[in-house]
């Protein structure tokens, strides 16, 4: 009689031990990927002293997402395990995950406004540490790759001569513009965005001359081009299947003379004229790695010459689009050999335009830049091996009274 007492006793105590203690699922936080998609990670308690397995179904099971199945656990250890799984979801949604029968009690949801988790080293999970990562909260951004540097006040310029196939008077300030550029790259090095800011500074011309850019992206890959300001009526379009655009027709319509003749910001007694700024925006599908690029920013630009598309200018060295009339090439001082590769180029190795990584003093109106900056021609001859400094205007290598500055 004892002896059954004894064992009822355990029993009862057993019962009252164990009943009650169940297996409770946790929603540990959310991670947020910054693009509208998320990852909730999961865990539990298991408050009995002993393993406990709960099948896929009605009392272990997912609603509000694909499948009542998304990887949870069905084999609960004793005690609390964090992060056992998780379940990617998207904005809007609301996974919920429940725990019930005999073994398990409760229900867990995760959604947008669920608890964040704790930023990590690499926060948006691109695989680039938060310390190198420049877009930290970005998985489709990693680096900024500015050119010619990426201070506000690190501009480039270009400036074309617009008498080819002639040099003319030679003193390449048709067409003025200053750049910044920035290709942004993904954590493969695949580019993500190019973003260009311009500013139209000097037209030292007669002709009213057009302005483009031949980018080495294929242009079925631009998802986003937005090109400001609205004044601008930039046209898309392609050259084999690089991406051409041409930002706009005239240059003249866009900053207008404040002297007599057509000149803006090259003749020095004449009232200086405020630059005009143009910007492009431009978002590409990542499936093109940076250091495979033909060209790098400020890539292909060009001008054509008084509404003449055909009739386009490049910096030395740079091919013409499809578009170009190839009849000029090889006349007058053009030195160009397409079948050789040779482009814009006098038989001197002289350039119609050209790219400089500063914010560059250009010659005044009629003034040969030979003349204005007495070693260009030394640079040219010896394909740029010697005075590779020659456009700058502080160190001797300039007469200054033949360079324009704004008052
Ligand atoms: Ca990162
Ligand atoms: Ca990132
Ligand atoms: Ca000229
Ligand atoms: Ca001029």
């Amino acid at each position: 009689m004892k002896k059954v007492i004894i064992i009822l006793f355990v029993l009862v105590l057993s019962f009252s031990l164990f009943a009650g203690l169940k297996v409770r699922p946790i929603m540990e936080c959310v991670e947020n990927h910054g693009d509208g998609t998320y990852t909730a990670r999961f865990g539990y308690l298991n408050e009995n002293p002993n393993t406990l397995i709960i099948d896929i179904g009605v009392h272990n099971m997912f609603v509000g997402a694909s499948s009542e199945d998304m990887g949870q656990d069905t084999i609960f250890l004793t005690g609390r395990h964090e992060n056992t799984f998780t379940a990617d979801f998207v904005q809007g949604d609301n996974f919920v995950w429940t725990l019930g029968g005999p073994n398990g009690h409760g229900s867990v949801n995760a959604n947008s406004g669920s608890t964040a988790c704790p930023r990590g080293d690499d926060a948006d999970g691109d695989g680039v540490d938060d310390a190198t990562d420049e877009y930290p909260d970005d998985i489709e951004r990693a680096y900024n790759n500015w050119y010619p540097g990426a201070g506000a006040n690190d501009w480039g310029t270009l400036a074309y001569e617009d008498y080819w196939p002639l040099q003319g008077d030679y003193d390449f300030n048709d067409m003025i513009i200053d750049y910044r550029f920035n290709t942004v790259t993904n954590s493969s090095n695949l580019v993500v965005d190019v973003n260009g800011l311009f500013r139209l500074r000097a037209i030292g011309a007669s002709y009213s001359n057009g302005f483009g850019i031949e980018f080495p992206f294929n242009a079925d890959s631009v998802t986003v081009a937005e090109i400001l300001p609205a004044s601008l009526n930039p046209v898309l379009t392609n050259s084999n299947s690089n991406l051409v655009i041409y930002f706009f027709n005239s240059s003249h319509d866009y900053m207008t003379p404040a002297g007599e003749d057509f000149f803006v910001n090259t003749v020095m007694t004449e009232t200086p004229v405020d630059y005009f700024e143009f910007s492009l925006q431009m978002t590409l599908e990542p499936t093109q790695n940076i250091n495979n690029l033909v060209w790098l920013a400020p890539f292909n630009p060009f001008i054509f010459i008084n509404g003449e598309l055909g009739k386009e200018v490049h910096l030395a060295g740079f091919p013409p689009t499809e578009a170009a009339n190839r009849s000029y090439f090889g006349t007058e001082d053009d030195d160009s050999n397409l079948s050789q590769e040779r482009y814009y180029k006098t038989a001197a190795n002289l350039p119609w335009g050209i790219n400089l990584p500063t914010t560059w003093v250009y010659p005044i109106e009629q003034t040969a830049i030979t003349e204005a900056y007495i070693y260009l021609a030394d640079w040219a001859q010896s394909s740029g091996v010697e005075h590779a400094d020659w456009y700058e205007s502080n160190t001797g290598n300039a007469i200054l009274e033949k360079l324009y500055y704004q008052p």
